[in-house]
């Protein structure tokens, strides 16, 4: 009998170096909040309640690990180090390894040529802070998808072509475990922020993950999303099965996209927001779309859990609420409290990468059950600073408290090979 496929959530547990050091050009709140006090502690907790209340929908989960910051195998690249490293300190700092869609782009062993599940792991080149990610990454996915019976696991794409895994990729099918269409958005430059997904580098994971080329969309962004602030696609659409939520601004020729998407997948149910509706400022501000769609146990249909932000824009909440009122496929609507992400441009979408596969087949120490998110928040309490404020960021050097609580978090969950 095949293995049952089913949709795992893994979602980046925020480390200890959580900070608003301004570093996204382009992504709105990362600007806005630069020298915000930032309070890691309650992130990290943030966090584990999103995945405690998906646990309590019936979902599977699974967690990635803090990278070690500051990045100092990146500093002795550059040479310098953590004591001396001036402006390069904040980029070899960031927690920017939480947002865990920006992993990797992950395609199911039923979408692949070989059968197995194929994930790339994304070099993030475009941001200076992310480009460093990769590595720490890649032992992470090395270790969790070492099966090799059902899992292929890519190094980056070379650079100079970005790319950004699974927010920029989206997979559109009957059920999870069927056959999908696997849809690869790009951006092209020219606009006032930078286009991180480049097309070359999204073409490049598909050949590597033997997709069925017409089976294989790829999509313009809209230079307009673009420069409204959605840095990625997941700030303006999400798909979930045969479900596309999407904004009407999103791409860049939508007629094109829908219909190539129709032809592969007759039975797709697009749900278009219409921009006379909600913007694409509102939808911004709002992050409606970073939202995780998933499908409930039981034909219970599917959820949308979204930032509380989304609740405080009226228009946006009246707009989701009249959704779920309707007969369509989204049912219900679950706010989650991710506050100190979504200051830095991460709402709950960002926080997860989806993977469609055999739990069994998984490194169990990267799966959680309540029990085990009991022990990691212990963790977090004890270990994480409370608060971190603009002037004591900076002077840290190499911040002995952030280093030593990774370390603990590591040594509970069984991952010492990690430090
Ligand atoms: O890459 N913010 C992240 C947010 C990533 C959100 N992910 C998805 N949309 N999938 C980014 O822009 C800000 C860090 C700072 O400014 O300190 C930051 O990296």
């Amino acid at each position: 009998m095949p293995a049952p496929l089913v949709e795992i959530n893994f979602d980046g547990i925020v480390g200890p170096t959580h900070n608003y050091a301004g570093l996204s050009l382009g992504n709105l709140a990362s600007t806005g909040n630069a020298g915000k006090v930032s309070r890691p502690r309650a992130a990290a907790l943030q966090g584990i309640a999103k995945m405690r209340a998906n646990l309590a929908l019936g979902l599977t989960q699974g967690i990635l690990l803090p990278h070690r910051r500051p990045d100092n195998a990146w500093l002795a690249d550059l040479a310098t180090d953590a004591t001396q490293a001036g402006a390069l300190w904040p980029l070899a700092t960031s927690a920017s390894a939480m947002w865990a869609a920006n992993a990797a782009t992950v395609s199911p062993a039923t979408d692949t040529e070989d059968g197995r599940c194929h994930l790339s792991v994304a070099n993030l080149v475009t941001m200076p802070h992310r480009s460093h990610e990769w590595p720490g990454t890649l032992a992470q996915l090395r270790l969790a998808f070492a099966d090799e019976r059902a899992f292929t696991v890519h190094g980056p794409v070379p650079p100079p072509f970005g790319d950004e895994g699974a927010a920029n990729h989206m997979r559109l099918c009957e059920h999870h475990a069927a056959p999908g269409v696997e849809v690869f958005v790009y951006g092209e430059p020219g606009g006032a922020f930078p286009a991180r997904q480049h097309a070359q580098a999204s073409a490049a994971v598909a050949r590597r993950h033997g997709l069925d080329p017409a089976r294989a969309l790829f999509v313009q962004q809209s230079a307009q999303a673009i420069a409204a602030g959605a840095f990625h696609n997941d700030v303006v659409a999400v798909a979930n099965e045969r479900v596309l939520f999407v904004h009407e601004h999103a791409f860049a020729d939508k007629t094109r996209f829908f219909g190539q998407l129709r032809k592969q997948l007759p039975s797709v149910e697009i749900v278009e927001v219409p921009a006379d509706a909600i913007s694409l400022a509102d939808a911004i501000a709002s992050y409606l779309f970073n939202a995780q769609l998933v499908t409930l146990p039981d034909g219970a249909g599917m959820a949308l859990i979204l930032p509380s932000e989304a609740q405080a824009v009226g228009r946006v909440w009246a707009w989701l609420e009249a959704l779920v009122a309707g007969n369509g496929p989204i049912r219900r609507l679950v706010p989650v409290d991710v506050r100190e992400s979504m200051a830095n441009g991460g709402g709950p979408a960002c926080l997860r990468l989806r993977v469609v596969c055999d739990p069994a087949a998984v490194d169990p120490r990267f799966l959680v059950d309540e029990a085990k998110l009991d022990r990691i928040a212990a963790v977090i309490e004890a270990h994480w600073p409370e608060q971190v404020s603009p002037t004591e960021f900076g002077t840290l050097g190499d911040w002995p408290q952030a280093v030593a609580a990774r370390t603990r978090l590591l040594e509970a969950l069984d991952l010492a090979a990690l430090i």
